[in-house]
């Protein structure tokens, strides 16, 4: 058997793609409802706003994930919803909403996997400077403290952060998402100092005020990559592409700016030094904040790109062949990534694997049979499984997690890209699960054993990528 017994199958959402009702019941704005109202922000002009109204389907929802077999979701709180002013007084509204969702899970012996962030800060802390105001790690805390007081008798996997990359990277540094600021990078540096210490205080906070032995991480995401053959050199060389070059030249992109503080205490030493006079000067207490203990390594991977060790020794991206697959987001297909990464992230971080998300967008549409035949999401998963199946014989491997369990608002893209297992007809709410979403069931109850075998999808699946 190649995945555990005890393997956690599972499938993601975040609150602002997915719970609509973003104005019900007391929640507060959060940057994302801001941000979607700047003309020209979202491709398509929407928002978050209705989603796909998880907030009024949780009930339908628990019950398709149960249908699939999952055996995890793993979803985001809204923060605004919880506290609207992101600190002080709590609606309890929101608190109520959170505990139904997780009771519906529990019901289901669906296990509760809760992100406390995922990109959405109360708007009335960004109007204090957000992340770049040093109290934000307090702030972060507070609002710890509530989801472990509340939450934590039932839910034992936490994740603090997703992908600080992208709303430092993307949202601070740059303009594409939310709150858009296009800050100095000196400033962008300070934010992401910030972000790192909320992430410590918050893994204190849940240890403290823990109602059971919780299991914590953390999920980002990074430039990854993969070697050309299996030689000694190219292995090295995608490790110093990784592990060193991309924080050298892309600093908010790169995995190690952003975990080896967590797992290390220390930034990356070449980093630092290709950013000297720019990166404040941070003190040793902060540094041992942000490296708190932790029981997984949480990893976002959609792709990577090829290396090969250079003539002169140094790395080399290699290449894309023409015609090389490509999702309809135009993320390069590159399944080799679920074998090499958890083999570089255990050598490095020595801490079991999770991958918390994984997927591909397709232009999927409903067939007149009312079917949605997603065959080339089965072909993604499988290659893409099937490596991963091959990493957890080498290393532990705790957990999948499919981007997404339903399609919903992929940010700046709006509802132009669906990662979906179950379809979403946006104006009238209905859900139809999709071919691979009854492919992923068969995964789940064989234990990835059907891998490689499913003729029975393919044939009646039609590709649409
Ligand atoms: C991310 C986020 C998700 C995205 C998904 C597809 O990884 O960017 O965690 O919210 O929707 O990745 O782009």
């Amino acid at each position: 058997m190649k995945f555990k017994s005890d393997f956690l199958w599972g499938a993601a959402t975040a609150a602002y793609q997915v719970e609509g009702a973003a104005h019900a019941d007391g929640r507060g704005d959060s940057v994302w409802d801001v941000f979607c109202e700047k003309k020209g922000a979202v491709l398509d002009g929407s928002s978050g706003e209705n989603a796909c109204m998880q907030y009024e389907h949780v009930e339908e929802d628990v019950a398709l994930m149960a249908q699939m077999g999952l055996k995890a979701y793993r979803f985001s709180l809204s923060w605004s919803r919880i506290l609207p002013e992101g600190t002080g007084e709590v609606n309890q509204k929101g608190i109520d909403y959170y505990n139904h969702l997780i009771d519906c899970l529990k019901a289901h012996n669906i296990e509760p996997f809760v992100t406390l962030y995922h990109w959405d800060l109360p708007q009335a802390l960004q109007e204090k400077g957000g992340w770049l105001n040093p109290d934000s790690v307090q702030w972060f805390g507070e609002y710890t403290k509530i989801v472990a007081e509340a939450f934590s008798d039932r839910v034992k996997y936490f994740i603090t952060f997703n992908e600080p990359q992208c709303f430092i990277g993307l949202g601070y540094y740059g303009t594409v998402h939310a709150p858009g600021l296009n800050c100095s990078p000196r400033e962008a540096f300070l934010a992401a100092h910030h972000v790192l210490m909320a992430h410590g205080l918050a893994v204190k906070t849940l240890r403290k005020y823990g109602k059971q032995e919780l299991l914590i991480g953390y999920a980002p995401t990074g430039r990854f990559t993969y070697p050309k053959t299996n030689s000694k050199e190219d292995i090295q060389a995608a490790k110093d592409m990784m592990f060193h070059e991309i924080a050298i030249t892309e600093w908010e992109w790169s995995m190690t700016w952003w975990s080896d503080p967590v797992f290390f205490g220390k930034y990356p030493e070449d980093a630092l030094e290709q950013y000297k006079g720019i990166v404040p000067d941070f003190p040793e207490e902060d540094m041992e904040l942000i490296c708190q203990p932790l029981d997984f390594v949480g990893q976002n991977i959609y792709d990577g790109r090829m290396v090969e060790m250079g003539k002169d020794g140094k790395p080399v991206f290699s290449p894309e062949p023409l015609g090389f697959a490509h999702t309809h987001m135009k993320s390069p297909v590159t399944p080799e990534i679920l074998y090499w990464m958890p083999q570089f992230l255990y050598e490095r971080y020595g801490k079991p694997v999770v991958v918390t998300e994984n997927g591909i967008s397709n232009g999927d549409l409903v067939s007149l049979d009312g079917k949605v035949h997603d065959g080339c999401r089965i072909a993604y998963l499988e290659r893409y499984l099937q490596k991963l199946g091959e990493a957890a014989e080498l290393v532990p491997v705790m957990g999948y997690f499919h981007w997404s369990f339903m399609d919903n608002f992929e940010w700046a893209c709006g509802y132009q890209e669906r990662f979906g297992l179950v379809y979403v007809d946006y104006p009238t709410q209905k859900r139809i699960m999709k071919d691979s979403g009854y492919w992923y069931a068969d995964v789940i109850r064989t234990n990835g054993e059907c891998i490689g075998n499913s003729d029975e999808y393919s044939d009646r699946c039609m590709i649409i990528c």
